[in-house]
């Protein structure tokens, strides 16, 4: 059986880029994969963060898993700060990273950006990343194709490690899908959905509202065409518009080109409102009976003790492989 290993970061809301790109495949490889789905609480406070929120975030990241149809029964999920080893594998990874290679993420690049002075952890996150998936001798990590640097890195080290000391990590592969794999934000096609950007309307979260994401659907930036076919270079707002449609609904673009042929674009956002709602509105139903449950506290505390269990293990190997303690 394979190792699946994959994280979200418990920052503001859950939206349908990490949906599409990332979480639905999380519920696919349950099935047959020995999966561990982590929260990514250290990684958020790269950023600072208000405690209060972050612990409320969390849980709502953890409930959302599970209402999308993560089963604890069949997946470990657990929260990244619970496993010391995550920490700790981190710091013997980064004495193996070199600088040049973390100034070369276009993550850090961009995130950096607009800080005065960059925090050193956002400058290592990929590195903590690195350390969550080699921790668990981790074979595929599903996720969205904005990471392929950080698993391209994470592959790096570990081979670097394992030709400096002898066999000691597993070298993961990445799991990217192909359509839906970046969806771009509503109100600027060629920027991605983020959960940071300040506009609400550029992004469609799993708990928004249906009139929410009828307003923000509507109002998506398209061009002045009107023709309803996929371009990515020379229409990205309504290309994102079809692979949205087309990820929910599960039917080819090629498909809805031709059922949208003589179609407007008002009455094609009309329809994909109906789509994601019809997805979404179970979704949110499931969370809000999740989220104050006692499953959900338990779920977490034997996600960790399982996720423990592994890491331990893995720790003492690396341990042994470079000397370190007794
Ligand atoms: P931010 O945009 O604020 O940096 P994020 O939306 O990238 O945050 P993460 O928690 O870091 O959030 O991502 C969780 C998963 O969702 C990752 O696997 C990531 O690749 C994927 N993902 C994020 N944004 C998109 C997107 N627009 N399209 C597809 N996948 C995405
Ligand atoms: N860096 C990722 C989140 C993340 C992750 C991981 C994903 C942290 N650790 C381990 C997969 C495996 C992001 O920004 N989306």
């Amino acid at each position: 059986m394979k190792r699946v290993f994959s994280g979200v970061q418990p920052t503001g809301n859950i939206h349908i880029g990490n949906y599409l790109g990332a979480l639905k495949q999380f519920v696919e490889l349950q099935e047959d994969g020995d999966c561990i789905y982590c929260i990514v609480d250290m990684h958020s406070i790269t950023l600072p963060q208000d405690p209060k929120e972050l612990k409320t975030s969390i849980l709502d990241v953890a409930a959302l898993y599970m209402a999308i149809g993560l089963d604890p029964n069949k997946c470990t999920i657990f929260i990244q700060s619970d496993v010391s080893g995550h920490a700790e594998l981190a710091w013997i990874l980064m004495c193996n990273s070199y600088t040049g290679e973390l100034s070369r993420m276009t993550q850090f690049k961009q995130k950096s950006k607009d800080e005065a002075s960059a925090p050193a952890g956002l400058f290592t996150y990929p590195v903590l990343m690195a350390a969550d998936i080699l921790l668990y001798d981790t074979d595929i990590v599903p996720v969205g194709n904005d990471q392929k640097q950080h698993i391209e890195l994470t592959r790096d080290i570990a081979q670097r490690i394992n030709n400096t000391y002898g066999e000691t990590f597993v070298v993961p592969d990445g799991r990217f899908l192909k359509e839906g794999a970046r969806i771009m934000a509503l109100d600027d096609p060629t920027v991605k959905m983020s959960k940071s950007s300040k506009n609400i309307h550029s992004r469609i979260s799993l708990l928004d509202s249906p009139n929410k994401i009828k307003k923000s659907i509507m109002r998506s930036t398209t061009d002045s065409e009107g023709s309803i076919r996929f371009d990515a270079s020379e229409k990205p707002g309504i290309s994102n518009l079809l692979t949205i449609y087309s990820a929910f609904s599960g039917r080819r673009i090629e498909d809805l080109e031709t059922e949208y042929s003589s179609a407007g674009y008002g009455a094609f956002k009309k329809d994909l409102v109906d789509v994601v709602c019809e997805e979404l509105l179970p979704i949110q139903e499931r969370f809000h009976e999740i989220r104050p449950s006692q499953e959900l506290l338990n779920a977490l505390k034997d996600g960790a003790e399982r996720a423990e269990n592994i890491a331990e293990k893995t720790m003492k190997r690396v341990k042994m492989r470079f000397g370190l303690g007794l």
